[in-house]
């Protein structure tokens, strides 16, 4: 628990202008004292599923930062050592530097095909994506693929086949001297709805057009699932869940009849060579985020890592800036929630209790072991389960990953999604950045959260507002 001297100091020290703080100081002054008395409340040893509905500003325990501002998403953890705070920084440079055309001068190496020349210049100020050539991500398989003799391991257990002459992930760029794969072009279909109180709503979804380098289409029946650049703030935390309480969620065959039946993903883990959970991706496809950043180095700037060497042995980026730039993700700080002593914002999360969004976006888990003590034992509140769901056919890239199926998504994490379209105002929602709105991403909700969007659908108009209010304020 922070104390209120701490919180005052923490509040400070994050806020760039007088003005801010000022603005920001008077609803907090509530809020502080709410967020004292739930830490007496949970003092005693909780287990993730007894944990009671979130309602503390503290997003993340003492991981969180009381920073509401267009930069809340650039914060390092407050309570990190030294150590720590120096891995940090040097993750921030990592994530910063970008590669160029061998030779060069430093950080060479790039592509000769890539998606991008740095991880910021996807994960721009840590937030998400934007769904444009160079940020969204193709990944592609061929299903008809017979090719598997030469598979590595990882290859073989994602049950994605890699189409021939482009592998799994179409990157359109390339060096000088180079062709990218192919170009890709983004057309948006639009549909229209009704809420049940006669308000129209209108959606848009993504439909991409594929042109090879030589000028075909993508060969008949290969699989494209389009990935959004995700927030990378509060990694670490995610990473700390301990592996039970994910396990204890899981409900593979509905035990319970709720109509949910979230399950995990089981990947291959590159650095120890076995089956291990899922929980980074969009699809949950990573384990780890030391395996995750590797991931990226390879597929999204071509730089080959000891985690994927050259096919003779060499690297493009040593294990010093790899780990580093993992660590990067695994300390960035989740903002601090905001107006939860605005009645509309509680009516809001009792709306979302209420349509069973909880059931998949759960509020609270305490942290467990982690490379960063720091970020060990902290009640944290992330609105993700971490697990695999159903969300209906208009969700769905028909796309296995590993074990995920073309239906499912991993449940993203809600917490400081409020602060999205304040840190980059182009922000869109869901995998494909095709929702331009909170309630635009309710309504593509299907499959196991059909009653949930039922529920919302059928909210007159004041309700549907306190429940984006709600959302606003994480
Ligand atoms: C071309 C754009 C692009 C570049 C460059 C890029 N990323 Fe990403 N990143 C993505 C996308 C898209 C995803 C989601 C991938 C998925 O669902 O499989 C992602 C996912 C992640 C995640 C997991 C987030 C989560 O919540 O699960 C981390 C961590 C991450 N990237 C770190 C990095 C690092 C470190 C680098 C640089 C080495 C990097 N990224 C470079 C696009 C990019
Ligand atoms: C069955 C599990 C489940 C339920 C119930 C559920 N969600 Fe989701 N939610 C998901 C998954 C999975 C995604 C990601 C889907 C995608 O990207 O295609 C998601 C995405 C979202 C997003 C966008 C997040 C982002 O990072 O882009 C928001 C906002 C959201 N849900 C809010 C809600 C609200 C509000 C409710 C209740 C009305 C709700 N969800 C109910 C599983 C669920
Ligand atoms: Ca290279
Ligand atoms: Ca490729
Ligand atoms: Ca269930």
């Amino acid at each position: 628990m922070m104390k209120l001297s701490q919180f005052w100091g923490a509040l400070f020290r994050s806020f760039d202008t007088f003005l801010q703080r000022w603005q920001l100081t008077l609803p907090f002054l509530g809020s502080a004292i709410t967020a004292s008395f739930t830490g007496v409340l949970l003092s005693t040893a909780v287990t993730a599923q007894q944990l009671p509905a979130a309602s503390a500003i503290a997003s993340a325990g003492e991981a969180t930062v009381y920073n509401r501002t267009s930069s809340a998403y650039e914060e390092v953890v407050p309570i990190l050592t030294a150590q720590g705070v120096i891995d940090h920084e040097l993750g921030d440079e990592a994530f910063e530097e970008a590669f160029v055309l061998t030779p060069g001068l430093r950080n060479s190496g790039l592509g000769p095909v890539f998606n991008n020349t740095s991880c910021v210049s996807c994960h721009i100020r840590n937030g998400r994506g934007m769904p444009e050539p160079g940020q969204l991500l193709l990944r592609v398989s061929d299903p008809n693929s017979v090719d598997v003799e030469d598979l590595t391991d990882a290859e073989f257990y994602d049950n994605a086949p890699p189409v021939w002459g482009i592998g799994k992930q179409i990157q359109d760029f390339s060096v000088v001297g180079s062709q990218p794969e192919a170009t890709v072009e983004i057309n948006w279909e639009t549909s229209v709805g009704t809420y049940a109180d006669g308000e129209k709503y209108e959606l848009r979804s993504p439909k991409f057009n594929v042109t090879l380098a030589d000028g075909e289409p993508l060969p008949e029946g290969v699989l494209i699932s389009p990935r959004l650049p995700p927030h990378v703030y509060g990694l670490g935390l995610l990473e700390a869940i301990p592996q039970e309480d994910l396990l204890a969620l899981s409900d593979v065959n509905d035990a319970n009849g709720d109509g949910i039946s979230g399950r995990l993903n089981y990947v291959w883990d590159v650095q120890k060579g076995e089956i291990a959970l899922g929980r980074f991706g969009w699809k949950a496809n990573s384990p780890t985020l030391l395996q995750q950043s590797a991931d990226a180095y390879l597929n999204d700037m071509g730089i080959h890592s000891s985690f994927f060497p050259a096919a003779d042995g060499s690297v493009e980026v040593d294990d010093a800036t790899l780990i580093a730039s993992a660590a990067y993700a695994q300390t960035l700080a989740v903002p601090t929630r905001a107006a939860i002593a605005d009645l509309q914002v509680q009516r809001g999360e009792q709306l979302f209790n209420d349509a069973s969004c909880q059931a998949c976006h759960v509020s609270s888990f305490k942290t467990g072991r982690h490379k960063y003590p720091s970020l060990e034992n902290q009640l944290i509140h992330p609105y993700t389960d971490l697990l695999l769901h159903n969300m209906g056919e208009q969700l769905a890239d028909n796309r296995p990953d590993f074990e995920a199926d073309g239906q499912e998504w991993r449940t993203p994490s809600l917490w400081g999604i409020g602060l999205a379209q304040t840190v980059l105002p182009y922000s869109g929602y869901l995998h494909d950045g095709r929702a331009r709105s909170f309630e635009e991403a309710i309504l593509w909700h299907g499959g196991e959260a059909e009653a949930s969007k039922v529920a919302f659908e059928k909210m007159p108009r004041e309700d549907r507002t306190a429940l984006v209010r709600f959302l606003q304020s994480l």
